[in-house]
């Protein structure tokens, strides 16, 4: 059966400080009531990149010692700032976290051949593997067949996070690549992206909707694909309804309402509204009550 990992979040206090519990907390309910395959550590989804070198080390232990090797972890260690790629890398491997991954490095619009040294630099004596985070919606990054080629390369290099809405890259990447391990990164489209063959997905909303998703894979799976599509609609719904609300904290409003203390988002993102925690618990009564 294809895994389904949920992106962990990053629980924060009022005053943007960590809520140690709350990433604690968020964890559990993935490992007890969702029976996740795994978490992807790191990554947007928990608001990494606002976070310090000391603050995204203490996310990875807090979630490696809260899993106690009950599930997969994979530690998103990328970073515009290679040093920091490489010293997270190192702690993450030293922690016992088996997989990394890493986003491209962004923001200078990097030449392929710096992006290939990047990885190659985080990989250099660590005994690890590492997936690669493609979400050239939010680093500007856009990787081309070839340039997927020459990364996998790499025998470290073991696939990608394909968070990207190109299927026809997906195809062309999983009929050259057939060896690669693909997870899907757009929930909404999950639907579109498990006939191609993808090994599964990583995404925010299976921290609450893992349940619906897994039916809608097992669904796809047993060939009943009517099935499938009307789990996805339901899904969709509810991640536009999630999207509209403003995802991250919203998460952890519904998040909340089901018990799990997870805390709000970190500034820049919104601190929660009345109007927020309205639609918070109208997302949680219409799909998890
Ligand atoms: O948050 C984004 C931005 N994408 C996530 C996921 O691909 C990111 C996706 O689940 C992720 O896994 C991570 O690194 O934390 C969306 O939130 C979801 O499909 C709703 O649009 O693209």
């Amino acid at each position: 059966m294809k895994k389904l990992y949920s992106a962990l979040m990053t629980a924060f206090n009022e005053d943007d400080s960590i809520n140690e519990q709350g990433i604690r907390e968020m964890v559990r309910y993935n490992i007890d009531v969702n029976k996740i395959d795994g978490l992807y550590v790191g990554g947007s989804t928990g608001e990494s990149f606002m976070l310090s070198t000391e603050e995204r080390k203490l996310v990875y232990k807090i979630a490696y010692e809260e899993t106690a090797g009950k599930v997969d972890l994979i530690a998103q260690v990328g970073s515009v700032n290679l040093q920091e790629a490489k010293e997270l890398a190192k702690y993450a491997v030293a922690l016992g976290y088996k997989t990394i991954s890493a986003v491209p490095p962004f923001y200078y619009h990097f030449t392929f051949d710096q992006i290939k040294n990047y990885y190659d630099q985080i990989l250099a004596g660590l005994d690890t593997q590492l997936i690669i985070y493609s979400i050239p919606a939010l680093s500007g990054v856009t990787l081309s067949l070839d340039e997927f080629a020459k990364l996998f390369e790499n025998p470290k290099v073991i696939g990608v996070k394909y968070t990207n809405n190109d299927f026809l890259l997906l195809q062309r990447i999983r009929a050259a690549f057939p060896e690669k391990v693909i997870y899907f990164g757009t929930d909404e489209m999950l639907i579109s992206a498990l006939p191609l063959g993808i090994d599964g997905a990583i995404g925010s909303t299976f921290n609450l909707n893992a349940k619906r998703a897994k039916a809608e894979i097992a669904a796809f799976e047993a060939g009943d694909i009517k099935q499938a599509f009307a789990l996805q609609d339901v899904s969709n719904d509810c991640i536009l309804d999630l999207i509209a609300n403003d995802i991250y904290p919203s998460l952890k409003l519904v998040f909340e309402e089901m018990g799990v203390h997870a805390g709000c988002s970190r500034a820049p993102m919104s601190k929660p509204t009345p109007e927020m925690r309205a639609g918070a618990k109208k997302i949680y009564q219409q799909y998890f009550a």
